[in-house]
């Protein structure tokens, strides 16, 4: 049934879980039938001591406002039903009804809001009980006011370009939101006014990835320098863009340099990273809880674990082996790539390009981040003599979530080691391998202890192959969950085996069903999706892998590529994936299939690839549905709400946006946090009605499923744009 325009309360039917809705003490023991039963605790002192609500309810002063819902209590209670404004220490009420609550029946009262807020709150308070008990609520329900404004997202002129910039020979399309039912004319004007060129514009009908009428058009004959161009067609003119050999120099840096700020266990200084400065967060001191000596969860273990510094993972202040190790991995890739492809604009990473720490100390800085990562992923390790020695915990996080901001050192939750798993004590001996021959050169002892820590870890893994961590375990930090580690093992002997050359590593990657099997699916690599880092890394780097095998691995890097080009090709505004593939994280998936197809271009110099690697650029810098470029800083209209407890600036105007070079998660199509899915879908009509893909994202801090920030996001940012930058053929 189509929902009431005026209805106020999200998933009052709790057809969504709990999505939208918090607890205070009060523990769900059941979501089903339209309601959300409870479990109470006895003996706690005032009736908000224990709580079942909603937020961000839209208020309006004087207008009047129907409260419906059904409830139950056993044994009997006293509860209150409330709607009133969210801000301490009063949390002035418009509403307050106490209930005598029993067996299940219907409430309905009416009243007139007295207050004038978006910041409302419908609460259950179910506190004050001697004892203990089961509440149930359903079909909450609050009508009233104006109609909720649908949201509409700004997307400037229909005209949708690269909003950072083309490289002078690169090539340079645009798509054009439309109905002309033939090709249009364009033209390219300079930052004076003068126009460069014109020409006519494809119609390509509707794009079903966004539910739009586009056309597209290439205006690669502008190869001039110059900044401040902008392009009109029927009757707009886009964001300006550039042209420039440096379009990508500073993301370049910025892209990397947010791992810097995303540090663990490490004051972030305001001389290295102006506006972010804070303390060291989970170095022991409190409030924290963490992470110098960590305690595995019950039953896990009885020791404690040192496992300081590392990366906070994303917007939360979690570490995690398996996302962890894809980051580490990328960064290391992006150095290792320079080994076999040489430098060509950037010159080779050097020691003080990013402006760490550890600059000046006389290795590449891409290395000495990688590093601070790697160091962490090394005490994850289940220590000799315990239980599964020689695996790494999946995780370790905080045991409930935090609200936002949240300043890592101010975090007071007790932190636990997760159990281990196997597929992060492969991430460990895959990055562990590859970091000992990258690291060998710099310091050979650190090298020899990764691989010591490798091979213990594949022996471990061998041991356990299936200790798989759980999808449920998802309570203060994500799961990060995979049942499948075929992937996982072949990775790891890849790294293996590259690195020792022995010949049980190449045995297990000719019995590994990727030995046949493709490791490119065709969303591309991610971090539960790892054979095709093994694939690349025999593709490109430099080891005693049989010519054939690698002449193979090189034919299946190049057919990839040729695949995830064709999706390119298939989309109006050029993006490599399928309308089905824009889920949790997609603007990495677009780069991870963008890093394959580099590496096809660094196999085969033919400049198809490379074209398509920036086309894919240009997606994420603002061609698109949304007028979006997803990199904070970059671009005319770009994402800077991402979810963060650090970078909260959307919610505490003293605290920072994200910063610049930090990319947003992307469009979701199964919008799922609250806020997207009570922003996004249309429930007031039947059925209800969602947007097409590109435009499941929301620029909001709250949206945690389009618009997070992540490591491994940034990491594949990080070395498709390090590609990028470095083309001498288009950026002359
Ligand atoms: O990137 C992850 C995505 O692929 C999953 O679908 C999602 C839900 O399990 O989790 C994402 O990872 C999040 C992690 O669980 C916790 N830290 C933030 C990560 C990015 O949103």
């Amino acid at each position: 049934m189509a929902q009431d325009p005026r209805e106020k309360v999200f998933n009052g039917d709790f057809s969504e879980g709990t999505s939208g809705w918090f607890t205070v003490q009060a523990a769900p023991v059941s979501v089903a039938g339209g309601k959300l039963c409870v479990d109470v605790p006895g003996g706690t002192q005032l009736p908000a001591d224990v709580i079942v609500g909603q937020s961000d309810i839209w208020l309006q002063q004087g207008r009047s406002y129907t409260f419906s819902f059904t409830a139950s209590a056993n044994p009997p209670s006293a509860v209150t039903a409330r709607v009133q404004l969210d801000q301490a220490p009063n949390y002035p009420g418009t509403f307050s009804q106490d209930i005598a609550l029993g067996p299940e029946q219907p409430y309905t009262f009416t009243f007139t809001s007295s207050l004038d807020t978006d910041r409302g709150q419908v609460l259950f308070l179910l506190g004050g009980e001697p004892a203990p008990g089961v509440c149930c609520v359903g079909g909450v329900s609050l009508i009233g006011g104006d109609p909720v404004p649908r949201y509409v997202p700004d997307t400037g002129p229909r005209v949708r370009v690269n909003q950072v910039g083309y490289l002078p020979f690169g090539p340079k399309h645009a798509t054009v939101v439309t109905d002309a039912p033939g090709p249009i004319p364009w033209q390219v004007n300079d930052s004076a006014g003068a126009t460069v060129a014109s020409g006519t514009s494809t119609p390509a009908g509707m794009d079903t990835s966004s539910g739009q009428q586009v056309h597209t058009l290439d205006f690669g004959a502008v190869t001039q320098s110059g900044t401040g161009y902008t392009l009109s067609v029927d009757g707009q003119t886009s964001y300006p863009f550039d042209i420039t050999a440096t379009a990508y120099d500073q993301l370049h840096s910025d892209a990397l340099r947010f791992f810097y700020v995303q540090r663990s266990g490490i004051p972030i200084t305001d001389a290295l990273a102006p506006g972010y400065a804070r303390p060291a967060g989970h170095i022991g001191v409190t409030p924290n809880q963490g992470d110098t000596s960590v305690p595995c969860q019950p039953g896990v273990g009885d020791y404690q674990l040192d496992v300081s510094g590392g990366w906070y993972d994303a917007g939360d202040e979690g570490k995690y082996v398996v996302n962890g190790g894809i980051a580490t991995y990328q960064l290391l890739s992006l150095y290792e790539r320079t080994l076999t492809v040489p430098r060509g604009r950037l010159g080779p990473p050097g020691d003080g390009d990013l402006h760490i720490p550890e600059s000046g100390n006389g290795v590449p800085d891409v290395l000495d981040e990688a590093r601070w990562e790697l160091e962490f992923l090394l005490r994850m390790q289940v220590p000799a003599g315990a239980p599964l020695a020689g695996m790494a915990h999946h995780k370790v996080h905080d045991d409930n979530w935090t609200g936002l901001p949240m300043p890592p050192d101010q975090d007071p939750q007790p932190r636990h080691l997760h159990p281990p798993s196997t597929a992060a004590t492969l991430n460990l001996a895959a990055t562990a391998a590859q970091g000992a021959r990258l690291y060998a050169p710099f310091d050979q002892a650190f090298a020899q202890r990764c691989l010591t820590a490798a091979r213990t870890a594949w022996a471990a893994a061998q041991a356990h192959q299936n200790l798989y961590a759980s999808k449920a375990d998802a309570t203060g930090g994500g799961p990060y969950d995979d049942t499948d580690v075929t992937d996982e093992f072949y990775w790891a002997a890849a790294e293996l085996f590259i690195t020792t050359g022995e010949q049980p590593f190449l045995d297990a990657l000719r019995a590994s069903p990727y030995a046949t099997g493709d490791p490119f699916p065709p969303s591309g690599f991610g971090w539960q999706q790892v054979a095709a880092l093994g694939r690349l890394d025999l593709a490109t780097v430099q080891s005693q892998l049989p010519d054939a095998d690698r002449n193979a691995a090189r034919a299946s890097v190049v057919a990839a590529a040729d695949r995830y080009l064709q999706t390119a090709q298939g989309q109006a505004y050029g993006v490599p994936l399928a309308d089905s593939e824009f889920v949790w994280g997609s603007n990495s998936m677009v780069l991870d299939k963008l890093a394959v197809i580099a590496t096809a271009f660094d196999l085969t110099g033919d400049q198809r690839y490379r074209d398509g690697v920036l086309e894919g650029l240009d997606y994420i810098l603002g061609r698109n549905a949304l007028n979006e470029s997803y990199v904070t800083g970059y671009g005319r209209h770009n994402s800077h709400n991402q979810h963060s407890r650090l970078y909260s600036h959307e919610l505490d105007p003293t605290l920072p946006e994200p910063p610049a070079g930090a990319i947003a998660g992307g469009a979701n199509v199964n919008l799922e946090d609250p806020k997207a899915s009570r922003v996004l879908i249309d429930r007031t009509v039947d059925p209800p009605q969602r947007p097409a893909p590109q435009f499941c994202y929301l620029d909001d801090i709250q949206s945690w499923s389009t618009n997070e920030v992540a490591i491994n996001w940034n990491a594949a940012l990080s070395w498709v744009v390090s590609f990028a930058a470095d083309d001498q053929s288009v950026g002359a």
